[in-house]
């Protein structure tokens, strides 16, 4: 096995879903690893030393021996390259692929229900004023998609569980924390992936007052 000489970068108030989905990532893996955190709020993230290893200047950012990565979906996709004895994706290609693109969905659409149901909802039990119109289109089109995705019955999208499950869970649990109406067979599928124990560990980290 590669060396498992890690540290993972995430924000002190553990409320990054991308933070999230990295730190999830390394748990499944049973890779031990520092955790380290920046303080976003104080501008943490724009400190030269960590401006130069992340480029990104955001969390998270995973540095593995002398290689430092940024962009959540990059350091998932690397660490199923390097530590493939537990896989993250699918291990066929159609199932793979459909898996990058959720990944790459929830990163780049979506902005009402992310801007309304901050993880603050999630992390912090803060609620929010109804959604707006702009922001109920949104959670159409997402439970359409899970709609599309997730078989009958099904608890993960693609058979066995892939890190594209955390990520759509916790893009559910946005709405289902804040009492938004979820249809209940999704509402169903992101409570079961929230019991797993990676996804619990991270909802369990001590966060600092807001
Ligand atoms: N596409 C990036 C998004 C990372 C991101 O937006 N991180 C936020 C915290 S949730 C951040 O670092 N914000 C500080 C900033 O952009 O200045 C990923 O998947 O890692």
């Amino acid at each position: 096995m590669a060396s498992t000489n890690l540290r993972l970068y995430t924000d002190a108030q553990f409320a990054s879903p991308y933070a999230m989905s990295t730190f999830v990532a390394l748990h499944e893996k049973g890779l031990p690893f520092e955790l380290a955190t920046i303080d976003l709020a104080n501008n943490a993230h724009l400190e030269p030393g960590y401006a130069a290893s992340s480029l990104t200047q955001r969390v998270p950012t995973l540095v593995h021996d002398r290689f430092a990565l940024s962009e959540s979906s990059a350091i998932t996709e690397y660490l199923d390259e390097v530590f493939p004895d537990t896989l993250l994706y699918p291990k066929d290609a159609i199932s793979r692929a459909r898996a990058r693109q959720v990944q790459a969905w929830l990163r780049s659409d979506l902005m009402p229900i992310r801007q309304e149901r901050s993880t603050k909802v999630i992390f912090y039990g803060v609620s929010a004023a109804p959604l707006s119109a702009t922001a109920h289109t949104a959670a159409g089109k997402l439970f359409f998609a899970c709609e599309a995705l997730l078989a009958p019955h099904a608890t993960n999208l693609f058979g066995e569980w892939c890190i594209a499950d955390v990520d759509l869970a916790l893009m559910l649990k946005r709405l289902v924390l804040n009492g938004d109406t979820v249809p209940g067979r999704l509402a169903d599928y992101a409570a079961h992936q929230w019991q797993r124990p990676s996804v619990q560990r991270w909802v369990a980290l001590n966060r600092p007052p807001l």
